[in-house]
């Protein structure tokens, strides 16, 4: 190995061993890394170090749909650079970040009071697991600590999101490390009920009675929260089944516990409305969201929570510190200048309209797949969607990987998990770019076949 990546240094002159990426094939990239390298990214494409131009499938990991290079994002990140480029978070603020809350507020369904800031995904939902069992110990029930995840679900890599996440292997080689007293709900998916679903699958609201299952096993007065995805990102585009959401809301309702909507991928317009909980008319107590609030510019994350759950820690004399947690770069000044910009933008080119405006020619151009070869199931909502491939006998991944390196040789930035191939457009999208990303696909996979 070591000897391969010298000989590639040789030859590219780019020297690789130092850098340990994340959730990658290090050793796999490493031995031919140029053509996964990016130089430069405008509007809707990146272009690699080899001067290939890619269509930008996955809006960057999910969080730069307004395109790359974004004019008015890039000024006022510039601008607030020199205006004020850092401010303490603790006990100290800056006019940006307040009224950034208030316009998150605004945008969140209606009955949502304040924001918690952090910088990423992983930081929002330990805050949020952290907020939730706080408030019940504030509420005189501090009995109330466990938490109730689901399979499947991925809630970022901090110590609480894989406790309550459900992807086997983010959790295997740290089991000690996660917490004790939590519980999953199953996952929704079953490729008998509802394979080739377009939108809401019509099967599976049963499933979240599951939860009165285990609110019957651990009693509701030890549970805290439960937090889901509205819509399962990573674990492969799971949408949830009709009335799903919304007997989960009741049963958390019935038995006084926190519901948690994770929406670091949905918040902010990947479903056409400003967050999941809007597109499904389901209120949580919470919601998570990181990526979309600066286009993916400048790192940030955060909590939104119901006032209720804000007041429950004002008490105490007003010179204590109500909550004990915080990040450095809590609502950081830069972050805050992208966010703006960000929400400017998404206002002015009407970012939800276009996602919206957008769906249907995906919905119809990615279920054309549907019989080509290693199609096992295409799936769909909002401007994302997901083709899951049969696995190659005895080599889980492979095919994926196969179809991503072909996409890549046809101008295509496809993502894969597994054996699962998702797309989530920008918004920026014309139709015909939609097209063309469904059209090459369809290529890809006929030429691993
Ligand atoms: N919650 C959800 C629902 C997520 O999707 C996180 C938390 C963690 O966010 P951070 O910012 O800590 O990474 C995520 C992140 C993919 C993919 O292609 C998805 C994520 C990240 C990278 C890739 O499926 N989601």
């Amino acid at each position: 190995m070591k000897h391969e990546t010298a000989v590639m240094e040789q030859a590219t002159g780019l020297r690789t061993e130092a850098y340990w990426m994340p959730f990658t094939h290090n050793r796999y990239l490493k031995k031919n890394p140029l053509s996964r390298i990016l130089a430069r990214a405008e509007g809707a494409y990146y272009t690699t170090a080899e001067g290939k131009r890619l269509f930008d499938c996955i809006s960057g990991m999910w969080c730069c749909p307004l395109g790359h290079g974004h004019r008015k994002i890039a000024e006022a990140v510039a601008r607030q650079v020199k205006e004020l480029d850092y401010s303490p978070a603790f006990q100290m603020g800056h006019p940006k970040i307040f009224s950034l809350a208030e316009r998150i507020v605004r945008l969140a369904p209606a009955g949502m009071g304040q924001v918690f800031f952090g910088n990423s995904g992983s930081e929002a939902v330990d805050t949020a697991l952290k907020i939730a069992v706080a408030y019940h110990r504030m509420k005189g029930e501090a009995a109330r600590t466990r938490l109730i995840g689901r399979e499947r679900g991925y809630h970022g890599v901090g110590i609480g999101g894989i406790s309550v996440g459900g992807i086997a292997p983010n959790r295997r080689m740290f089991a000690p490390l996660l917490l004790s007293g939590v519980d999953h709900l199953p996952h929704t998916y079953n490729a008998a009920e509802m394979a080739f679903s377009r939108g809401q699958p019509k099967w599976g609201a049963h499933l979240a009675e599951e939860l009165e299952r285990l609110v019957a096993l651990h009693d509701a007065s030890t549970i805290a929260a439960v937090i889901v995805e509205p819509m399962q990102g990573s674990g492969g585009v799971i949408v949830p089944p009709k009335g799903y959401l919304e007997r989960l809301r009741a049963i958390c309702d019935k038995h006084g516990i926190l519901l948690i909507f994770d929406e670091v991928i949905t918040g902010f317009g990947r479903l056409g409305e400003p967050f999941g909980a809007q597109r499904f008319g389901v209120m949580p107590d919470m919601i998570t969201f990181a990526k979309i609030v600066t286009n993916g510019v400048i790192p940030m994350g955060g909590v939104i929570v119901k006032p209720a759950i804000y007041d429950a820690f004002m008490t105490g004399p007003d010179i204590a510190v109500e909550l004990f947690h915080g990040y450095t770069y809590s609502g950081h000044p830069m972050a805050a200048a992208a966010a703006h910009a960000t929400l400017d933008a998404i206002e002015e080119e009407g970012s939800f309209e276009q996602a919206r405006a957008l769906e249907p020619a995906l919905e119809q151009a990615v279920h054309s797949l549907k019989g080509e070869p290693g199609v096992a199931d295409v799936r769909n909502i909002g401007l994302t969607a997901a083709v899951e491939l049969e696995p190659l006998q005895g080599k889980p991944g492979l095919r994926a990987l196969k179809v991503f390196e072909r996409g890549m040789e046809e101008g295509m930035l496809y993502r894969f998990t597994g054996d699962t191939i998702a797309m989530a457009p920008p918004f920026i999208s014309t139709k015909a770019e939609i097209e063309t990303m469904i059209a090459k696909l369809r290529v890809a996979l006929r030429g691993v076949a």
